[in-house]
């Protein structure tokens, strides 16, 4: 990893950590450490996204969009983990796919942030 983009993690990192409970985001990644474990509802509920207000949770929305386009693409979901950790792994295609199914209502292949 090359010093900007340790630096840059180390700040998202920090974006992440002032709206959710760091102890709370190691815990949950510890939970879906083994490959293909993932599952993204326990996850919220884990790092307590699911009872933040609704500002909290477009914060959290653009910090996982990393390129600012407004939507959450397939890429930017693949290290999703990373955004809450920099230690969190990168989602296996499984996954990822599996997530992007669940949360893309419209079917686009992309997640909106409504
Ligand atoms: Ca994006």
């Amino acid at each position: 990893m090359d010093y900007n983009s340790h630096w840059m993690s180390k700040v998202v990192e920090m974006a992440m950590n002032s709206i959710l409970n760091p102890d709370d985001i190691k815990k949950a990644l510890d939970v879906f450490k083994a490959v293909d474990s993932f599952d993204h509802k326990r996850f919220f509920e884990m790092v307590g996204l699911k009872v933040k207000s609704a500002d909290d949770v477009k914060k959290a929305f653009h910090i996982l969009d990393a390129d600012n386009s407004g939507f959450i693409e397939e890429e930017e979901l693949k290290c999703v983990l990373k955004h809450f950790a920099t230690d969190g792994r990168d989602l296996t295609d499984k996954e990822t796919k599996a997530f992007l199914q669940a949360a893309d209502k419209d079917g686009d292949g992309k997640i909106g942030a409504e």
